[in-house]
C-alpha cells in the first residue's frame, strides 16, 4: 500500500537531474489540465492527482491563509508553521535550552524561567544550573473572545515539570512560566472560551501523595490529582480542585459556565494493573460559578497559598459523568452544546450535551443523562476535530484512521434511529493522536482544513537511522470525503497544534524601544546613568561588571573591553538596527554564552569571567555582508 511516489513516472530516458528540472513545468500543466503532459518524448504523470489539484501548494513567495501554532513535546518548544503549506516558520524556546537564541542563557530569559518557580524548586535547581533543562509541551492554545481566538496570547503546559507558560502574540515570545503547585505534570490544558480567558484549566494528570513530603507511599487514598484554574492575565493560580481519579485531557464550554475533564483510574491504583481493572471512568464536570463562590465563602483549604476545594466524588462542585475506561481527549464543539470524550481504549466517543449539566447540578437527572450519543467510530479514539457544519474527525490510533462523522446522526442513533453516523474513514500514516481543524475549537470553524499528527511515519520517509521523525498530515474536508493533500515531518513529538486565521494575528516586525522584557536591564541603565542604545560604556562596581554596548550592522560599539579574572560580568547590548529582519547576536567564545538581539531590542547575559585571556565575541546571527566581521575581543586579565 505504500507506493513509491515515484512510480506514477515513466522512467525510461529521464534522468532524476532532468525530472527534478521539469517538475515546476509538470505542476503547473498539471494544474491546468490535471492530466499527463509530454516531455523529452516520455509521458510523465504529474506525482499525484491531488498534489496536481494544487490546492495545498503555496508558491515561493505566496503566504499561507493560517498560522499553525504546534506543540513539540518532549523538545519543549513552541513551533510556528504556515498552513496549508505546513512550512514550518518559526521555533519559538519555551521550556527548552535554545543554542540559536540564548533561551535558557540570557539574564531575560533566566528570569521568565525561575520567577514563577516554587521556593523549594529554586533550592532545588541551585545545584542544577539553576533552570530546568527540559520540558514537555503538550498543548498550546490561544486566549479566547467571546468563543474565538483574540490573538492575545498563546498557553501551553509543561508535563515533565509540572508548569504552564504564555507567550505574547505581539512579538512571539514567551513571558511568563508558572510552576503549578500541589498539582503533579501538568498534561491537559485549554482557556476559558467565554467571556473571554479569563481562566487557562490544568489538569494535574498523576495523583501524588497530599502533602507529598515522602511520608506517605503505598497508601494509595492519600493520593490526589489536582485540577487548576490558572488567572491568565496575572499568570497566577486563581484556585484548585481536588478530584479523585487521575486527570487527563480537558476542555471548556462556549457559556462560561463549565469546564469538563477526562479522568481515568476511577480504581485510585498507583500501577496498570489496577489502574485498568474497572470498565468505568468519568468525565469530571467542574462547575466554575459555585466554585468561584466557595473561593469566596471559604469553603477550601489553603495550600501553598492557593485556595484548594473538595471537589472529590459527592462535592456540590462536580458532577461525576461515568465514561468507559481510560477516556483521553476531551473537545468542544463549535456548535457551543456538545463535548466529545473520546474513548481510547473503548472504540466510542461519548457526546455531553452542556444544556443539560444545570439539571445535572440540581440533581434533577442521573449524570448518564447528560450523555446524548455514543457513537462507536473505530479503534483507539483520541481526540476529535470539528467542521462547524456538524460534522467530527476523530483520530483512530489503533486503525491508524480518520473518522468523518455527523453529530445530529450520532444522537439520532443513540435515540434508536437506524441510521450510521460515519460518513467517511480515511487512512493516515500512521497512528494518529490529537487533529485539529481550522479554527476547529472555536465558534467561527471553518472547514477548510484537517491536520492528523500522526506518532509514526515508519516507510513514508527516506531512512534516517533508528530514530525516525514523526508524520503530519494536511487533509482537505472541504468535500463529502476527506482527501489528503500533504506529508509533513517533524521532530519530537507535536502532541497538538492550533490553524489560526491570519488575520487573528499581527505580530510586531521589529521590537518597541523599552519592551518589558528587557526591564531589568533599563531599570539598572538607568541607575548606572546609561541610556541604552546610545552610552557605550563599562561600569565597574566592586567585582561586578556591566559592559554596555549597542548593535549597528556589522559593528558593536565596543571593539575590545578589559575585565579581571573572577569578575561577575554582565554583557547589556541594544540593537539600534530599525530593519525588519535585522537581528544582530552576541556569542563569547568558549564562555558558553550566546544571545539573539532583536531590532530595537536589549538583551543581558551574565557570565563570571574566571578564563585569563583574550576571548573573541562575534555575531551569530547573518546580518550584514560584513556579518562575519562583527566582532570583537574581551580580555581577561589573571588576577
Ligand atoms: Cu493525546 Cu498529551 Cu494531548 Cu498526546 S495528549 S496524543
Ligand atoms: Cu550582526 Cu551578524
Amino acid at each position: 500500500m505504500t507506493k513509491k511516489k515515484t512510480e506514477n513516472i515513466e522512467p525510461d530516458n529521464i534522468s532524476r537531474r532532468e525530472l527534478l528540472s521539469n517538475s515546476t513545468k509538470v505542476a503547473a500543466l498539471a494544474g491546468v489540465g490535471g492530466l499527463a503532459t509530454v516531455t523529452g518524448g516520455t509521458m510523465l504523470m504529474p506525482q499525484s492527482a491531488q498534489a496536481a489539484s494544487g490546492s495545498s501548494e503555496v508558491a515561493p513567495g505566496d503566504l499561507d491563509d493560517y498560522y499553525g501554532f504546534w506543540s513539540s513535546g518532549q523538545a519543549g518548544e513552541l513551533r510556528i508553521l504556515g498552513i496549508p503549506s505546513m512550512r514550518e516558520l518559526m521555533r519559538v524556546p519555551v521550556f527548552n535550552i535554545c543554542s540559536a537564541s540564548g533561551w535558557g542563557i540570557t539574564n531575560e530569559s533566566r528570569k521568565i524561567m525561575t520567577e514563577g518557580l516554587l521556593p523549594e524548586t529554586k533550592e532545588f535547581l541551585k545545584t542544577r544550573g539553576g533552570v530546568y533543562q527540559n520540558g514537555d509541551l503538550h498543548h498550546p492554545h490561544m486566549s479566547f473572545t467571546d468563543g474565538t481566538y483574540d490573538g492575545r496570547y498563546l498557553f501551553m503546559n509543561d508535563k515533565a515539570n509540572t508548569r504552564v507558560a504564555r507567550v505574547r502574540c505581539d512579538v512571539m515570545k514567551c513571558d511568563k512560566i508558572i510552576e503549578i503547585p500541589n498539582a503533579s505534570d501538568i498534561h491537559g490544558l485549554r482557556p476559558q472560551k467565554y467571556p473571554r480567558t479569563g481562566y487557562v484549566f490544568a489538569n494535574g494528570e498523576h495523583r501524588v501523595p497530599l502533602p507529598n513530603d515522602g511520608s506517605i507511599l503505598d497508601e494509595p487514598e492519600k493520593y490526589h490529582a489536582i485540577f487548576s484554574a490558572i488567572d491568565g492575565d496575572k499568570m497566577e493560580v486563581a484556585w484548585q480542585v481536588m478530584v479523585d481519579g487521575n486527570l487527563d485531557n480537558v476542555d471548556a464550554d462556549y457559556q462560561g459556565l463549565y469546564a469538563i475533564s477526562s479522568c481515568y483510574n476511577s480504581e485510585g491504583a498507583v500501577n496498570l494493573t489496577g489502574m485498568t481493572s474497572s470498565e468505568q471512568d468519568w468525565a469530571v464536570v467542574f462547575d466554575i460559578k459555585a466554585i468561584e463562590g466557595a473561593v469566596k465563602s471559604g469553603d477550601y483549604t489553603m495550600m501553598k497559598g492557593v485556595p484548594v476545594i473538595d471537589g472529590r466524588k459527592g462535592s456540590k462542585y462536580t458532577r461525576y459523568i461515568p465514561v468507559s475506561n481510560s477516556p483521553h481527549g476531551v473537545n468542544t464543539a463549535p456548535d457551543g452544546r456538545h463535548v466529545m470524550i473520546n474513548g481510547k481504549l473503548s472504540p466510542t466517543v461519548t457526546v455531553i450535551d452542556v444544556t443539560r449539566l444545570p439539571d445535572l447540578f440540581k440533581d434533577k437527572i442521573k449524570p448518564r443523562d447528560a450523555v446524548v450519543a455514543e457513537p462507536e467510530l473505530g479503534l483507539g479514539p483520541l481526540h476529535t476535530a470539528f467542521d462547524g457544519k456538524g460534522n467530527a474527525y476523530t483520530t483512530l490510533f489503533l486503525d491508524s484512521q480518520a473518522v468523518k462523522w455527523n453529530i445530529q446522526k450520532a444522537i439520532d442513533a443513540y435515540n434508536g434511529k437506524n441510521v450510521n453516523p460515519i460518513l467517511d474513514k480515511l487512512d493516515v500514516h500512521y497512528q494518529p493522536g490529537h487533529n485539529h481543524t481550522s479554527m476547529g475549537e472555536t465558534k467561527e470553524a471553518d472547514g477548510k482544513w484537517l491536520v492528523s499528527l500522526n506518532k509514526f511515519s515508519k516507510d513514508r520517509y527516506i531512512n534516517v537511522g533508528p530514530l525516525k521523525p514523526e508524520n503530519e498530515q494536511l487533509i482537505d474536508i472541504t468535500g463529502d470525503q476527506m482527501k489528503l493533500m500533504h506529508d509533513g515531518p517533524t521532530f519530537a513529538e507535536p502532541h497538538d497544534c492550533i490553524i489560526v486565521r491570519t488575520d487573528r494575528v499581527n505580530p510586531d516586525s521589529i521590537w518597541t524601544k523599552g519592551d518589558r522584557m528587557w526591564a531589568d536591564a533599563s531599570a539598572q541603565a538607568a541607575k548606572d546613568g546609561i541610556t541604552l542604545g546610545e552610552d557605550s560604556k563599562i561600569i565597574r562596581d566592586g567585582n561586578k561588571v556591566r559592559i554596555y554596548m549597542y548593535s549597528v550592522a556589522p559593528l558593536f560599539s565596543m571593539e575590545k573591553f578589559t575585565v579581571k579574572q573572577g569578575d561577575e560580568v554582565t554583557v547589556i547590548i541594544s540593537n539600534n538596527d530599525q530593519i525588519d529582519d535585522l537581528t544582530h547576536g552576541f556569542t563569547l567564545a568558549n564562555y558558553g554564552v550566546v544571545m539573539e538581539v532583536g531590532p530595537q531590542a536589549t538583551a543581558s547575559v551574565t557570565f563570571k569571567a574566571d578564563r585569563a585571556g583574550v576571548h573573541w565575541f562575534y555575531c551569530q546571527w547573518f546580518c550584514h555582508a560584513l556579518h562575519m566581521e562583527m566582532r570583537g575581543r574581551m580580555l581577561v586579565e589573571p588576577a
